[in-house]
């Protein structure tokens, strides 16, 4: 019989810091009180976890970079949105955020979550922040907890 590793929904005693974008706060704002919603309820305490805003987007990887180095967290929680219908050059923004995003957990061996939309429209966005499709926010916070679990195990 296979050993099989999984992680629960346990957050008891987690360190979780949430990084999240500023530009398109309207957005933003609600996949922050997902995260910190989905956090409560599996059990982190407020005390175990920090918020840090950034000015947008593209400084996200940069900010979850100094947090997954300084060792205080178990996960690095990134939030967002980029909207393509406003964001000049958009598909090469958003490449180089998911990359950013995805080396500093590589590099750092921290679990650094992709909460970021990357939307054609602000109505896709605002249905992906909580109103028809899910909080994004949400899942990202549930993808952490259950990650750092797994992490645990390995
Ligand atoms: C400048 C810009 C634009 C046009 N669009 C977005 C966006 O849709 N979402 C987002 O999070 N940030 C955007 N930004 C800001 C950039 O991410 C960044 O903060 C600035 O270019 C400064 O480096």
């Amino acid at each position: 019989m296979a050993k099989t590793i999984q992680g629960n929904l346990d957050a008891t005693g987690g360190r979780f810091a949430i990084v999240v974008s500023r530009f398109n706060s309207f957005i933003s704002d609600r996949l922050l009180s997902g995260a910190l919603d989905a956090l409560a309820r599996n059990g982190a305490a407020s005390d175990d976890i920090v918020v840090v805003w950034v000015p947008g987007s593209f400084e996200i990887a940069l900010a979850a970079r100094k947090l997954a180095f300084s060792g205080k967290y178990d996960a690095v929680l990134c939030l967002g949105a980029l909207i393509q219908g406003e964001t000049p050059h958009y598909e090469h923004i958003s490449a180089t955020v998911t990359r950013g995003v995805a080396n500093v957990s590589l590099e750092s061996g921290i679990p650094i979550i992709y909460g970021i939309l990357t939307c054609d429209t602000l109505e896709q966005a605002i249905d992906r922040a909580g109103l028809k499709s899910g909080n994004r926010g949400f899942d990202a916070a549930l993808s952490a907890i259950e990650i750092v679990q797994v992490m645990k195990q390995l």
